[in-house]
């Protein structure tokens, strides 16, 4: 058995009669063929076994605890705003001297009940902080801090009969134990998607106490790891809610334009323009109920029944509108049990590949795209409103984008809504970033189960065309079966949606960029990041290449650009300037227009961002400076370079100009 360089033993696996995984090794002799070849079928059938055994392991326990979705059109009631917090570095609130989960932590809340009693700590006198928000921006000392805080909020509730209360968190970074009071609900790994839990039983009339320890450490065997050029802002960064359902109640629903079945080895298939297809999940004990779906602008209304897991599967045909980046039409869909009854807003509208080509609605389309991380604009701290999300998309509009790349990690769910309303197309990723623990388990787990959580949530926006799972990986055996493993879950939870990866490139010769990581095998679009002028040579670089692929699929430059601060200006040789930018924007328009396979671009990045690993003084300090929008919201130079490329590629579509060329 060979070992590769990350030291993980090569393996054969079962190969995708379209896309052998691994590359055919002719062998010396007759005898040395035959008996290698029996000796990698024995290991092929022993890996294959447990491989699919871990991953049936894996699959059961990555499922989210019933995962609440649409919480926008859910009967609500906000717990944001003021939470009072104890910062515990040494997390003395969970554990007890001997490093023991102690058994009267902070999550008691309790308060001397005599003038002699000892108790440490108050959260009635200690300091507050905002929710949703990160703490980092907060409060100067918490600026660098990475560690545990306990928040605490106490509130007042009105119980209604038969109805049924969740508490809904739309993110915490990191790792998140929840309290109500004194008795703990649960926990939740995973820095950027949604979790519940039910507290029907538990939450009374006054009085209540919901605690939640968020721990932002950061960790080697983490997703994502404990290296990540992002600020890792800690708190409860996104709203809190109490959710108020009947009894039984529809939890999980998927309706979109019905596609043909992907698998792993085949890629996605855009399907029909009339059919819809999904499923409905109810949740509570009268689960066989007649539900109807209706369209009314559409003329729909359909009736069904649910299954004794009060589930049930549908299709019909319905003459719509479809939904696209120059008409963002959204239905009304209202979804009704026998005991529950819930609205949504869908677009309906098909995507799929054909050689180099995406299509939407069954038509070429070139992404004019951007990548955007969760930085609220013109400040310090994480986004999370509807506010940012307007202004961010807003701005990427402005540039004439129809797409955008939601980097590194699921965007608050204000994010892909407002793309649906804008209509701008999303690529939405976990953070599967760099050098993730290939070989261990359970980050495999908390990988699944972070992609679980996004497609779950978002699988209903028209506007996500494209699930990525992962981020400039290092290519290895152990590194591609990790993420073969989330193309199958990706697959099983949506089939409509296309798969992707940000990926990077090999040389041919000197002046040959080729797209060859081997995982490309798995995807239906090829994300490819590149710094031709930034970290690879100067600007004229770019003049030199001649990009290939050895894949007949469609290719997103997923990232290039390079830094700049904002109001700098020099000549185009000096780094920082805006002028350099702006020369390595005009470089890379030329490369990349030559690009015969291309079917969208993403530069690096609309705005500036936070990150640790940027801490030269004067023009870093800490942030990012590749953004094409300042920390201030000033636009820099390059902006308007890509404004105009994307302009004329609104009536200039490179994919059919270059089909009429050939
Ligand atoms: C990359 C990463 C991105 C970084 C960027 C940079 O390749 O994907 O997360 O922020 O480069 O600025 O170096």
């Amino acid at each position: 058995m060979k070992v590769d360089s990350a030291g993980s033993p090569q393996v054969v696996k079962p190969a995708c009669p379209e896309y052998p995984m691994q590359e055919k090794s002719p062998a010396k002799d007759g005898t040395a063929g035959r008996l290698s070849f029996v000796l990698i079928l024995f290991f092929a059938i022993n890996l294959m076994w447990h491989g699919l055994q871990a991953r049936e392991d894996t699959a059961k326990m990555a499922v989210p605890p019933n995962l609440i979705i649409n919480v926008d059109h859910r009967s609500t009631v906000s717990l944001n705003g003021k939470w009072q917090v104890i910062i515990d570095p040494y997390e003395n609130g969970y554990y007890d001297y001997r490093y023991m989960p102690s058994k009267n932590g902070y999550f008691k809340n309790t308060k001397p009940r005599n003038k002699t009693e000892l108790i440490e700590y108050d959260f009635d006198k200690s300091d507050s902080l905002n929710v949703p928000g990160d703490w980092n921006s907060q409060q100067d000392r918490l600026f660098f801090y990475e560690g545990t805080i306990w928040y605490k909020k106490s509130f007042d509730y009105q119980i209604k009969p038969n109805t049924r209360v969740f508490v809904y968190f739309g993110a915490a970074n990191y790792h998140s134990i929840v309290y109500l009071n004194g008795q703990k609900l649960g926990e939740h790994v995973g820095g950027f998607t949604p979790f519940n839990f039910e507290i029907t039983r538990l939450v009374r009339e006054k009085d209540n106490f919901l605690i939640v320890k968020v721990d932002n450490k950061r960790l080697r065997e983490g997703i994502p790891t404990v290296n990540t050029d992002w600020w890792n802002y800690g708190g409860l960064t996104r709203r809190v809610e109490l959710i108020e359902v009947p009894e039984t109640f529809i939890r999980e629903y998927f309706i979109q334009l019905k596609s043909r079945q992907a698998t792993a080895c085949l890629p996605s298939q855009g399907g029909s323009l009339k059919t819809v297809a999904g499923w409905i999940q109810l949740d509570g004990k009268q689960t066989s109920q007649t539900i109807t779906v209706e369209i009314p602008k559409a003329d729909v209304k359909q009736t069904f029944k649910t299954n004794a897991d009060g589930y049930v599967e549908f299709e019909f045909d319905a003459e719509l509108q479809l939904w696209s980046p120059e008409n963002p039409r959204l239905y009304d869909v209202i979804i009704e049990s026998q005991t529950d009854s819930l609205s949504d807003s869908i677009g309906f509208r098909s995507i799929e590949t054909e050689g180099s080509k995406i299509l939407l609605n069954g038509k070429p389309i070139f992404l004019r795209g951007v990548c955007i991380h969760e930085q609220a604009p013109k400040s310090k701290a994480r986004a999370y409103s509807k506010e940012h999300a307007e202004t961010l998309l807003g701005w990427a509009k402005e540039m004439n984008c129809n797409f955008v790349r939601l980097a590194h990690y699921p965007h608050n769910e204000y994010m892909p809504r407002t793309a649906d309303r804008l209509g701008m197309l999303v690529w939405s990723e976990i953070p599967v970033y760099w050098t993730i623990i290939w070989e261990n388990e359970s980050t495999l787990k908390n990988a699944l189960s972070q992609l679980t959580e996004m497609i779950t949530r978002d699988k209903n926006r028209a506007s996500v065309i494209l699930w990525s799972m992962a981020n400039e990986t290092p290519v290895g055996n152990a590194r591609n079966e990790f993420l073969r493993a989330l193309v199958e879950r990706a697959k099983s939870l949506d089939p409509t949606r296309l798969i992707t990866a940000a990926m990077e490139k090999s040389y041919e010769g000197g002046n040959k960029p080729v797209i060859n990581d081997p995982f490309g095998r798995y995807v239906d679009v090829l994300g490819c990041n590149e710094y031709i002028g930034w970290y690879e040579g100067l600007p004229d670089r770019c003049d030199l290449y001649t990009w290939k692929t050895i894949y007949n699929k469609p290719v997103i430059i997923s990232e290039f650009g390079g830094g700049a601060l904002g109001g700098y200006h020099a000549d185009k040789d000096t780094r920082w300037s805006e002028e350099y930018q702006e020369y390595l924007y005009e470089k890379q328009m030329k490369m990349l227009e030559k690009i015969p396979f291309l079917a969208g671009t993403s530069p690096w990045i609309l705005t500036d961002f936070m990150s640790p690993r940027r801490p030269l003084p004067q023009i870093q300090d800490y942030w990012n400076r590749k953004g094409l929008i300042s920390d201030k919201g000033e636009k820099k130079k390059a902006f308007y370079v890509m404004q105009r490329f994307y302009e004329k590629l609104k009536s200039f579509d490179p994919a059919q100009d270059r089909q009429a060329e050939q």
